[in-house]
């Protein structure tokens, strides 16, 4: 077994350690103790000892992980994530092989969980390595598990059998009634969430008459973002005026009041139904307020070749 989360505690008998500056929360200590230790009588400890404990209030998930691929069998790495496109890792274990599994200690809350089988021992998924998610509803998205203090979340039981490797993005895309042109539409795909700022799309595909089918190029796996806009003006740009873009907009997600909200997708196989629709942001009353305070994210700039942001940039016509 191996768990980096593991910390050995070294001590000579002079030195303390206390749970405020020297141990983290949320973590398995284990204490050695050898045969030179006496106790108050002078008696020597008989062997040695090894003392393990879990500091702050925390739970477990435990389950099985099968794979029917053909041995030799190698390092199965299990991920506990916060979030369900398995970027916000919050525990993880390694084990020899497939096999049933214990982590302890994991935060309390709910968290996702994912494994792949480490074959080139990079410590980091690979193309061609086989991976699985706690999948129970098979729709191919994790699914969520709450974590309980003092508790164990059993049978979080799945298979590898999905296997990493070039995958594709695809949907459809329709107009809300108002959108009249038929204008050519880009979509990008971003590895981080645009409205964050700083984003740079990692494929763009175009769709010359706005709306059908698109697909993305082959990508890595990972967490993806995904938006459209129609270039009714055809100068490859999306033009904002006063925070809000002036052509038809769509994406991946929800629109709430004070800006989008996108719904990052876990790219792990083929994906499809990453459908969107082109509205007008202009002219549109807000929905009921989801956020006591806007978000300030509403503003849209960018290129069609190189969607420089789609956050927080200063206000007027991107040209
Ligand atoms: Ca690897
Ligand atoms: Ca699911
Ligand atoms: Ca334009």
């Amino acid at each position: 077994m191996y768990c980096p989360w593991v910390f050995f505690l070294r001590a000579s008998a002079a030195e303390k350690r206390t749970p405020a500056s020297h141990l983290e929360n949320c973590a398995r200590y284990s204490a050695a103790v050898d045969s030179a230790a006496i106790d108050d009588a002078g008696n020597p400890l008989g062997s040695p000892h090894i003392w393990s404990f879990v500091t702050g209030s925390t739970g477990a998930i435990s389950g099985t992980i099968t794979y029917t691929g053909m041995p030799p069998y190698t390092w199965v790495m299990i991920g506990v994530f916060r979030d369900p496109c398995l970027t916000d890792q919050i525990a993880f274990w390694g084990m020899e092989t497939p096999d049933s599994y214990t982590i302890d200690p994991v935060p309390p809350g709910t968290c996702y969980v994912g494994a792949f089988m480490d074959l080139n021992h990079s410590e980091r998924p690979d193309f061609g390595e086989p991976a699985g998610i706690y999948d129970p509803n098979g729709d191919g998205k994790p699914d969520p598990i709450t974590v309980s203090v003092g508790r164990t979340r059993s049978g979080v039981d799945f298979e590898l059998k999905y296997q990493f490797q070039l995958s594709t993005i695809s949907g459809t895309i329709s107009k809300s009634p108002d959108v009249t042109q038929s204008d050519t539409t880009y979509v990008a795909f971003f590895t981080s969430d645009p409205t964050q700022g700083g984003a740079d799309p990692v494929d763009i595909r175009m769709l010359p008459s706005g709306t059908g089918t698109y697909g993305s190029s082959p990508l890595e796996y990972g967490c993806y973002y995904v938006m459209c806009y129609m270039d009714t003006n055809h100068n490859h740009e999306l033009d904002v005026v006063d925070d809000v873009p002036i052509e038809p907009v769509g994406l991946y997600g929800q629109v709430v009041q004070g800006g989008p909200v996108f719904t990052p997708i876990l790219l792990i196989t083929d994906t499809v139904g990453i459908n969107m629709t082109l509205i007008y942001f202009t002219g549109s009353p807000p929905p009921t307020p989801v956020f006591p305070h806007p978000r300030g994210v509403s503003v849209y700039r960018g290129h069609a070749d190189k969607i420089v942001s789609w956050g927080r940039a200063p206000h007027g016509i991107v040209r």
